[in-house]
């Protein structure tokens, strides 16, 4: 089952209406009459032994489907997707009437309460609601996944639009592939409010308010709690991100001058390298200070030069892992993975790492490309397929990640660690061209670009949900509502007028995937988490941003130690094991940038930074 949905019920299925929906034995009708916790005990080693079949058989069909879009595959995903939340749907109904039941252990509770909120979108009972639920997630992730844009008037796909946006620097030509892009989304408007209300209705049947109480309510704490917490960690983080902004706003200045790019209130979306703006790291050329940001390679170049070839990255990430004593990945993993894009049809690009058969059959999808981005996003995915592996000897309901930020953190805290020394080690950079730590700096930034670049970003995707999901935000304010968030969190500004003719959320993979996002803004800070822990359990002294655990096997057992509880203990309990602490904190994450922070201060003295929200 793909990680990212709350146990596979992304509905990601593309495909046709169905007539009816499918009709499934319901399996525990008899047990819900004595309310014991032998009977609560039996309820979940059934259902979990239900739910893995039914994982296996829709995670094949959906991972044909997703490496071979067309109409057949569509329909056999809905079809899956569908018998998928109708069992979700009846099993979180009835755990709930388990909930109370007095002298439940530990784990029947923890597990009962899971199967509960474990259903990502969930639709309503009444007939042909999970079936019409399914059907509009599937047309919605096809309108996704075949969208296209325009650069010099020729149509490329959006894998090849996403790439583009890294390397053109012509503002109209981005403005173009920035604008055809984004008129993808007008489209899905109407399909996505349906969805919203679909999944409302099956959220309040569960006892939820809306579906944003229900995704805020996985994390151990209540969903108050919860947003409370991600609001103390942006307050924390806000600062550091107003300086970058103010510092790259300039720099953007500088490069195209004032009619492209004023030099106050925000930026233009499209120039920061990055469909989304969400990561600036491929601009890092352009905002690059003289002498110290020179940090003498850059890593694309690096792997195009050792001509690296898509399998090869991931191979090499597969030798960090290997290096921290994990066991090589299976050679189904070779064989099933799709590794490039193909030439002759139409796939699902996004990258996602799989265990189809929730045992060992590993799997990871993407449409790699030789380039430093890639090269994060393999380590990423590996991330999700080790830890995939390392819970699998849990029940069915606890294979999962501490919490969802946990399951993104890993593979990037391992990408913290491709420092200049490690690119050494693998052969790709010449030991006299390691940068001095007088170019500390320039690696600060160009890390900053990406990670602190990212924060308003990972936070504002959800707040527009759960605004969604709670009514606040409508349809007819959608794209409005969007923008006034894209402004007021990131700062940034679209390069052409936006009306509620577009539909600009609709352009983001998750959105029309219905996948939570608050889950990479905690990775954000957790990975700073777990790479300081990694750092000082090898013992490293120097400054942290040059520490690279690579080949450290302690490290490895540590990791691994919290890897396999998977989510059957709270969060903190995991977070402890492996770092010490129970708070999630964006202190590590400062305290790597502290010298870049006080340098952008010295850089942005005297001038107007922030913008105005009006
Ligand atoms: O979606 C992803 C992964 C798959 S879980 C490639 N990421 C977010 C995004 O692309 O928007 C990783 C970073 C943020
Ligand atoms: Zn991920």
């Amino acid at each position: 089952m793909k990680i990212f949905a709350k146990f596979g019920a992304s509905a990601l299925a593309l495909g046709t209406v169905l007539a009816a929906a499918p009709a499934l034995a319901d399996h525990h009708e008899t047990a819900e009459a004595e309310r014991t916790p032998e009977a609560a005990r039996s309820f979940l080693d059934e259902s979990m032994a239900e739910m893995r079949d039914l994982f296996t058989i829709s995670s094949r069909a959906a991972w044909v489907n997703s490496t071979y879009l067309n109409q057949d595959t569509d329909a056999l995903n809905t079809y899956f997707g569908t018998l998928v939340t109708q069992m979700l749907v009846r099993l979180a109904n009835e755990s709930a009437q388990y909930a109370d039941v007095e002298g439940l252990d530990y784990d029947t509770n923890r597990q009962l309460d899971q199967l509960r909120s474990g259903i990502g979108l969930p639709a309503p009972t009444r007939d042909g609601a999970a079936a019409e639920l399914n059907a509009i997630a599937t047309a919605l992730s096809t309108a996704y996944s075949t969208g296209t844009a325009t650069m010099n008037g020729e149509t490329i796909n959006g894998n090849e639009a996403e790439a583009r946006m890294g390397t053109v620097r012509d503002p109209a030509l981005l403005a173009e592939m920035w604008t055809t892009w984004h008129s993808n989304g007008a489209a899905m408007r109407d399909n996505y409010s349906r969805i919203v209300t679909i999944a409302n209705e099956g959220a309040t049947e569960l006892g939820y308010d809306n579906v944003g109480d229900l995704w805020r309510s996985g994390y151990d704490m209540t969903p108050d709690e919860f947003a409370a917490m991600t609001e103390r960690l942006w307050t924390e983080t806000r600062p550091l991100y107003e300086q970058l902004h103010c510092y790259v706003r300039a720099e953007l200045n500088e490069e195209y001058g004032s009619e492209v790019q004023p030099e106050t209130g925000p930026i233009r979306a499209d120039l920061l390298g990055n469909m989304w703006a969400q990561e600036w790291g491929n601009i890092y050329d352009i905002v690059a200070p003289e002498g110290a940001g020179d940090v003498g390679y850059d890593l694309t170049e690096l792997l195009v030069n050792a001509e690296y070839t898509p399998e090869r990255i991931v191979r090499t990430g597969e030798a960090f892992f290997s290096s921290l004593g994990f066991d090589a990945l299976p050679e189904t993993f070779w064989t099933r993975s799709q590794i490039t894009e193909p030439r002759d049809r139409n796939v699902v690009c996004h990258a996602s790492a799989w265990n189809v058969d929730s045992v060992d059959d590993l799997r990871i999808k993407m449409c790699t490309r030789v380039n430093a981005d890639d090269f994060t996003t393999v380590h990423h995915e590996l991330g999700h397929n080790y830890y995939q592996r390392a819970y699998n000897q849990q029940p069915l309901i606890y294979q999962n990640s501490a919490n969802d930020g946990f399951h993104e953190a890993i593979g990037d805290m391992i990408a913290l660690s491709i420092t200049p020394e490690y690119l050494v080690q693998l052969g790709l950079l010449d030991e006299a061209n390691v940068p001095g730590a007088d170019r500390d700096t320039g690696l600060l930034l160009r890390q900053a670009m990406d990670k602190v670049a990212f924060l308003p970003f990972g936070l504002l995707i959800d707040r527009w949900r759960w605004g969604v999901y709670d009514g606040s935000i409508t349809p007819d304010n959608y794209n409005a509502a969007w923008n006034e968030m894209r402004l007021n969190y990131q700062g940034i500004t679209p390069p052409v007028e936006r009306t509620e003719a577009d539909f600009d959320p609709g352009t983001k993979y998750h959105v029309p995937n219905n996948v939570s996002y608050t889950r990479y803004f905690l990775a954000r800070i957790l990975q700073f988490q777990f790479y300081q822990a990694a750092c000082e359990q090898a013992g490293w002294e120097g400054p942290l941003h040059r520490c690279s655990f690579y080949g450290n096997e302690e490290v490895g057992a540590r990791l691994n130690a919290m890897l396999e509880m998977g989510s059957s203990r709270p969060w903190p309990e995991a977070l402890e094991a492996f770092t010490g602490t129970r708070e999630m904190s964006a202190e590590p994450m400062l305290a790597y940038f502290r010298p870049l922070q006080t340098w952008l201060e010295e850089q942005n003295e005297g001038r107007e930074c922030g913008w105005s929200v009006e």
